[in-house]
């Protein structure tokens, strides 16, 4: 199977823990979403990474649909549970990962346009709060665990654990850890992870 996604992409390191979490062969083919030439619309009629092309060459995204594809064909544990209520509520962690993600990305897309064309402040503050508060459910939530559900590793950390990590690499200024420890002590954790090392953020030059 190939993965279409890019090094830097949140959404596509996602995808690319679970491959690396479930031991899954793949070819990870390096390709931007919005150039003219970009071969993601040809598979993903959205033209956004991450994007999954089986075997058979049927496509599969977004991303929430790419991990329950690879957590069922993958070995080793199960990271989303089969029970009904754990499962909903292993993916009301992704939901808040995914949504603390798409924040700071629209945070960091705006950042790169010209001063004069940017959205005012009460735009700011509204991606802005949706991180904040984001994050502190996540803290209360965890609150003395080692996981962020049940006792072993599951897709509510690494949810966690990759929006935690984009909001480094994308935001270096915002300050959470001060404010967050048992986010810190989890983010410290994951980062010791193969799965996590593997598909790291390339440092910025
Ligand atoms: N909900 C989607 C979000 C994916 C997403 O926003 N990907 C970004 C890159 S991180 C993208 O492809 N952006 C291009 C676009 O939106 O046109 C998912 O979970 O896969």
């Amino acid at each position: 199977m190939k993965l279409y996604g890019t090094p830097t992409s949140p959404f596509a390191r996602k995808a690319r823990i679970m491959l690396a979490e479930k031991n899954i062969a793949h070819e990870f083919i390096v390709a931007r979403p919005s150039p003219p030439d970009s071969p993601v619309p040809r598979f993903n009629p959205l033209g956004k990474i991450p994007t999954l092309v089986r075997d058979d060459g049927r496509a599969l995204y977004d991303s929430s649909v790419i991990v329950e594809y690879l957590d069922t064909i993958g070995s080793g544990p199960k990271l989303i549970p089969e029970d009904f209520e754990s499962r909903i509520e292993v993916r009301r962690w992704e939901a808040l990962g995914d949504g603390v993600t798409e924040a700071t990305i629209n945070i960091n897309h705006e950042y790169r346009e010209p001063a004069d064309k940017q959205r005012g402040p009460e735009w700011f503050k509204r991606q802005q709060l949706k991180i904040d508060r984001g994050l502190a459910i996540m803290e209360q939530d965890l609150g003395g665990n080692e996981y962020c559900f049940g006792n072993r590793f599951t897709l509510a950390d690494l949810a966690s654990g990759f929006a935690l990590d984009y909001l480094d690499s994308a935001l270096p200024d915002y300050e959470w850890r001060s404010k967050h420890p048992a986010l810190m002590k989890l983010s410290s954790r994951l980062a010791t992870r193969p799965s996590f090392i593997s598909t790291a953020h390339p440092a910025k030059t």
